[in-house]
């Protein structure tokens, strides 16, 4: 079958660049989780086939009803809180820990890159018997829309982790804030609401400094986040692409390897992978 033919090429060439490349930037989204059973947002089963984003990503839907919006992101909160990482997360953790000049950045907020880099650590703790259980805040993601983990005040904007399940039956049972009383938000970037300045920024010096740039399953849509990868290509770095379909960043891709995260990302990442299985 030509295609995987083809397939097994493209990932031994993708290999060979990743292997020798000291400053790399990998930019995920939301099909590097579909393997772990996160609902995806434009997929053929995807979030935004049973809902649309501007009646439940925006301040204005916020503003609008409060209780629809925490119930969406309540019951995203519960699925996401089931799920764990996959072999992708895995590779991504092993990798970002492993090279120092190798960076994440990702448009997701179901903390499954997290979480893989905790499980990462502590295996290798285990395996080293070292006490160093923390995860290098050089390693940790860049996160540019937030975390469903996470709310924030809108009153007083305190930020606070939180994975409670969220009462949403009224707006007398959406969750407040305990210093000022206000009601609590998920703390996501919505659409129109612009990316936090600083973590935009750290992620658009990544990009221009990374000899690569890996982009794993992301529909390459919504910016600033897909602007990135072009930011690589127009400082002289290549830009590789993992994803089952086409994006808008395939044609500025030197390749786009068509598969599932979980199966292409050890084989791209790993010292020693099963290229054949
Ligand atoms: C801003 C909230 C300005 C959290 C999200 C034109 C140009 C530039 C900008 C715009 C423009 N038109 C409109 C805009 C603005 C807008 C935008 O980009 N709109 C798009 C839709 C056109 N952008 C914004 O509003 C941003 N803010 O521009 O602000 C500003 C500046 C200063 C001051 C004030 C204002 C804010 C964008 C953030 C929006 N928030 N989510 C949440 O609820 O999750 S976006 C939402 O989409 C998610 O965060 C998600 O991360 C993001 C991207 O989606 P993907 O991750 O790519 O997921 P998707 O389902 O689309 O695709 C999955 C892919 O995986 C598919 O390709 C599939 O084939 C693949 N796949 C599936 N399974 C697998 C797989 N691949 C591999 N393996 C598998 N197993
Ligand atoms: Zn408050």
């Amino acid at each position: 079958m030509p295609g995987v033919v083809d397939n097994l090429k493209e990932i031994a060439e993708a290999r060979r660049l990743l292997g020798s490349a000291r400053r790399i930037l990998i930019l995920t989204g939301a099909g590097v989780s579909a393997e772990s059973g996160v609902p995806t947002f434009r997929g053929p089963d995807g979030l935004w086939k049973t809902h649309r984003p501007e009646a439940l990503a925006t301040p204005e839907a916020f503003q609008a009803d409060p209780r629809l919006v925490w119930e969406w992101y309540g019951w995203r909160r519960e699925r996401v809180g089931a799920c764990r990482p996959n072999a992708a997360h895995a590779a991504i953790a092993r990798l970002t820990l492993g090279n120092e000049n190798a960076r994440l950045v990702t448009q997701n907020v179901d903390g499954l890159h997290e979480l893989a880099l905790e499980e990462a650590v502590s295996e290798g703790c285990s395996s080293t018997g070292s006490a160093e259980r923390a995860v290098p805040t050089r390693a940790a993601p860049i996160r540019l829309h937030g975390s469903l983990f996470r709310t924030r005040c809108t009153g007083c904007d305190d930020r606070t982790m939180d994975r409670r399940p969220v009462d949403a039956a009224s707006e007398a049972t959406l969750p407040r804030c305990k210093r000022c009383g206000a009601l609590l938000r998920p703390d996501v970037v919505w659409f129109g609401e612009g990316l936090d300045p600083e973590v935009l920024q750290r992620a658009m010096r990544s990009a221009e400094t990374a000899e690569i740039c890996l982009v794993v399953g992301t529909s390459g849509l919504v910016h600033p986040a897909a602007s990135l990868p072009l930011l690589t290509r127009e400082s002289g770095g290549v830009v590789l692409e993992v994803n089952l379909e086409s994006t808008p960043l395939t044609t500025i891709a030197m390749s786009s390897i068509r598969g599932r995260a979980g199966q292409i990302l050890p084989k791209l990442l790993e010292a020693e992978p099963e290229l054949n299985d």
